[in-house]
């Protein structure tokens, strides 16, 4: 089907079923333009909770439609592309952490979004790459399991020098892959511009950034700062909002290599086939999803 015809006919579903699409900060162009709304995970899925639709197109990967299933438990949840997951979500499972946990009795577990929702069962507090901070910050305990990214359990913990964090040996392929080289090379190439780069990035990178912040985080501050060159060290997805937000500054991204094969798996055709269908629904066991929003409550209650 041609472009337009695809919108048009995927815009007809969405009235018809009553649906909303959301789509996250990494998707590709063509689905960020036909969303309601453009955000990171907690965003979106706090979106799916507060409005009125009956069913939530998830333009992402698996985590974060369970996230927004267990926000919104009333509501069908679909995932356009079913095998569009989250490699570092996957290096923890619920069975491996219950393990981790005996070596570290009395530590609080601290989760990233990213995980499953039976990871999240098994952890005492999300956090999100905006809140992570805070989060560490908020723990009355000494000691602290963070899973599963190491590179971001690393950079919150520079924020609590009092307290014993242990990592998970979990990382984002995309971000993790990008060398100090061809960052220094590029930041020689623009030396006026900022260099703004995600925590799930390793530590050398964090350290020569001019900012370290989420997908929102970033976006928000390329588009308040008075300079007007940026260079982006997230995944490539965010230099859609950057650009649109920001049509008088430029934007680099840091490394060519910073794109999710996982996220750019959803398609305006698969958008279409799961409106259609109404197939590659989110389904969560309850009990598991009770103990996944207890986790993600009480990151809302301090944050
Ligand atoms: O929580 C999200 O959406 C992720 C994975 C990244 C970010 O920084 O927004
Ligand atoms: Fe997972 Fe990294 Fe892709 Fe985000 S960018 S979904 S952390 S693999």
């Amino acid at each position: 089907m041609e472009k337009d015809l695809l919108v048009k006919s995927i815009n007809e579903l969405k009235h018809k079923h009553n649906a909303v699409i959301v789509a996250h900060n990494y998707q590709k162009d063509e689905v960020q333009e036909i969303a309601d709304l453009v955000g990171d995970s907690f965003a979106l899925s706090k979106f799916c909770a507060n409005n009125d639709a009956k069913i939530i197109v998830y333009c992402g990967v698996h985590f974060m439609a369970e996230s927004a299933k267990i926000l919104a438990p009333d509501k069908t949840v679909l995932l356009p592309e079913l095998d569009a997951g989250c490699p570092m979500a996957d290096m923890v499972t619920a069975e491996a952490l219950r393990e981790e946990k005996k070596k570290y009795p009395g530590a609080v577990v601290v989760c990233y979004i990213n995980s499953s929702a039976e990871v999240k069962a098994e952890c005492d507090i999300c956090c999100t790459s905006s809140n992570a901070i805070k989060v560490v910050q908020s723990i009355k305990e000494k000691e602290i399991l963070f899973v599963p990214d190491k590179n971001l359990g690393n950079y919150v913990s520079q924020f609590v020098p009092e307290k014993k964090v242990n990592l998970w040996n979990g990382f984002c392929i995309t971000h993790h892959r990008v060398k100090l080289d061809e960052v220094k090379k590029i930041k020689e190439l623009h030396k006026d511009a900022l260099l703004l780069v995600h925590p799930e990035c390793q530590p050398e990178i964090v350290e020569v950034a001019d900012y370290v912040g989420s997908t929102k985080q970033i976006i928000e501050y390329a588009t308040d700062s008075d300079c007007k060159k940026f260079i982006i060290g997230t995944e490539m997805g965010v230099m859609y909002t950057l650009k649109q937000n920001n049509p008088d500054k430029t934007f680099y991204l840091m490394s060519q290599g910073l794109i999710c094969p996982n996220m750019k798996k959803t398609s305006l055709e698969s958008v279409y086939e799961a409106l259609r269908s109404m197939k590659n629904v989110i389904e969560l066991e309850e009990d598991i999803r009770i103990r996944a929003k207890r986790a993600l409550d009480r990151m809302l209650e301090i944050t």
